[in-house]
């Protein structure tokens, strides 16, 4: 169950968190279209510090801009708001969820008309793939579902609806004993997770896959940076299920999920089978500390 905190903001005002609600005819209730973030803040020695604010508000903007939706709130507002949010709330350390929503007034599939609403609340998230995953390693089943076509979806765009997918092939994942699903692009090259991006080691090399049919991760784009820091080959290229298979090390990386271990996958042995060295060098550094 989520952990109630005190206020959510809606449109510019704190509401009570039990009284954030909306009409039962809100228009992405009905259709899906409706553009999210997730962003972590951190309680660090110097106090808290929200995890690439900046470019979590401009990944927010760019999806909504790439569904025209205008969000009436200037990137400035939403970033002073998020701060607010998490200080309305006294917490040290959160998880903070922004949502721009197509709201109440005009049904059919044809938004306009109806107002853009946004709503940014925070709550206590611990490890999202389980404590004992961030360090031992999870199972992963390769999904029987592929990520979206990329002429159906636009993945530069986080997009609620596009969690539809997401959720059935996680729900096969999990019906089948595994931790997560792995999903497949439509050419059948590995894509990314139902809520993270995916990267493998070869040798010295860090692979991840290319962002057409994934998400712009941040937390994939700052292990891109640390991992160069540490000396290491980073290369965004297109790899199959076998070349994972064969991997020495494996990771999912994600704002709620961090840098999660990968240890088998669809049945097979991933490198030691337990979290790899260079995985446990990325974790210890940057935010994301076991
Ligand atoms: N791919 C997908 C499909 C995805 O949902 C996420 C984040 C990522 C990659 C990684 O992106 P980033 O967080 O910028 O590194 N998934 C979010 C939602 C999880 C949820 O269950 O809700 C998240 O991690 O916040």
């Amino acid at each position: 169950m989520l952990k109630k905190t005190d206020k959510i903001w809606m449109d510019g005002k704190f509401v009570a968190w039990d009284d954030a609600k909306v009409h039962v005819l809100t228009h992405t209730l009905h259709y899906g279209l409706g553009v999210f973030e997730g962003i972590r803040c951190y309680k660090t020695s110097k106090g808290s510090a929200i995890f690439r604010l900046d470019e979590h508000v401009d990944r927010l903007f760019n999806s909504a801009h790439i569904f025209m939706m205008e969000i009436p709130f200037t990137k400035k507002e939403i970033r002073d708001a998020i701060i607010q949010t998490v200080k309305t709330n006294r917490m040290k350390e959160c998880y903070i969820r922004p949502l721009v929503y197509i709201g109440y007034g005009v049904m059919g599939v044809n938004p306009k008309g109806n107002p853009v609403n946004v709503s940014i609340a925070v709550w206590p998230w611990g490890a999202y793939l389980g404590d004992e995953g961030l360090e031992k390693g999870i199972k992963v089943k390769v999904s029987s579902f592929n990520r979206h076509h990329v002429n159906s979806a636009m993945t530069k765009g986080k997009v609620c609806g596009y969690y539809v997918n997401s959720q059935v092939a996680k729900a096969e994942a999990l019906a089948c004993g595994y931790d997560e699903a792995l999903l497949l692009d439509t050419e059948g090259y590995v894509s990314e997770a139902s809520g993270e991006n995916i990267f493998i080691v070869r040798g010295n090399t860090l692979k991840t896959t290319p962002l057409t049919s994934v998400l712009e991760g941040i937390t994939r784009d700052s292990l891109m940076q640390l991992a160069r820091d540490n000396r290491i080959k980073v290369v965004e290229e297109r790899f199959t299920r076998d070349e994972l298979y064969i991997s020495d090390e494996a990771f999912f990386t994600g704002t709620a999920a961090e840098v999660t271990p990968i240890r088998q996958v669809g049945g097979r042995t991933i490198g030691c089978g337990s979290r790899g060295k260079l995985t446990k060098k990325l974790q210890s550094q940057g935010f994301f500390i076991l």
